[in-house]
């Protein structure tokens, strides 16, 4: 039994919460024999990434994954994770606007650069958390994720585009952020196959590349409340993502 009154409280607290064994064996190999037939699959450009190395192809990630997959929409329909939205906002919404799988191959794996989820998610009230889920063993050695503890109570910061195809969007790390973060600890993640880390969405978190010879799989999905995408911070992103795409042809 999970105790979610005490989940909700370290996501007050700290902003994100590592919870053991979120997801069965049973579950995991389903999501991976699912993963494993979507990386076969055409998908729309902007949804499948790849890093070339030495003249070969390595999947680097996947996303919009819901929209390929009913296993994976009903998985992120049913999950724990709208109940844990509901007790930290109080609401929930049906509506699926994240769901990516961060392939991060060894030797080759790109970092995920200093970011707050609503950068992207563009939400009025940023109520929105994610589940963040291991496939493989990570930490700091394989490109694991790091979090700022703490960190969204300094509210969003200014994000410009740079960074990989399907995390777009860092930090502008500018003197008045560093004097803001500098007052947080910056915690590595360190979690199994089956674990999750659940985040909320103004957190200050990334990931750094993964030099490692082991691989460091993981997939995530999103839930908000019914806080709602607001108009002016979406344009602004799309004008910037269009300008990161344009320097990537
Ligand atoms: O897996 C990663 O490296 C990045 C994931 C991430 O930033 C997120 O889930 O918000």
């Amino acid at each position: 039994m999970k105790d979610l009154d005490q989940i909700v409280r370290t996501l007050k607290k700290d902003n994100f919460v590592v919870i053991k064994n979120f997801f069965s064996r049973e579950v995991l190999s389903k999501i991976k024999s699912e993963i494993k037939k979507l990386e076969k699959i055409k998908m729309n450009r902007r949804d499948k990434h790849y890093i070339n190395s030495n003249n070969k192809p390595f999947l680097s990630s996947m996303h919009n994954i819901h929209l390929y997959s009913k296993y994976y929409k009903l998985l992120i329909l049913k999950s724990e994770l709208r109940e844990i939205v509901n007790l930290r906002y109080g609401s929930t919404s049906k509506r699926i606007f994240n769901s990516s799988l961060f392939a991060k191959p060894k030797n080759v794996g790109l970092s995920t650069k200093l970011h707050q989820d609503n950068a992207f998610f563009n939400l009025n009230n940023a109520e929105a958390l994610t589940c963040w889920v291991a496939l493989d063993h990570s930490d700091k050695k394989n490109g694991g994720l790091f979090y700022y503890r703490g960190s969204s109570k300094l509210g969003l910061f200014n994000h410009i585009p740079e960074g990989n195809l399907g995390a777009s969007m860092t930090i502008h790390q500018n003197q008045r952020f560093k004097n803001k973060i500098k007052g947080y600890k910056k915690v590595f993640i360190d979690v199994k196959p089956g674990d999750c880390v659940i985040h909320d969405a103004l957190v200050v978190h990334g990931s750094e590349s993964n030099k490692s010879l082991k691989n460091r799989r993981a997939f995530n999905f999103s839930i908000a409340s019914q806080d709602q995408v607001n108009k002016t911070k979406l344009k602004k992103y799309k004008d910037k993502l269009k300008k990161f795409l344009n320097r990537k042809k």
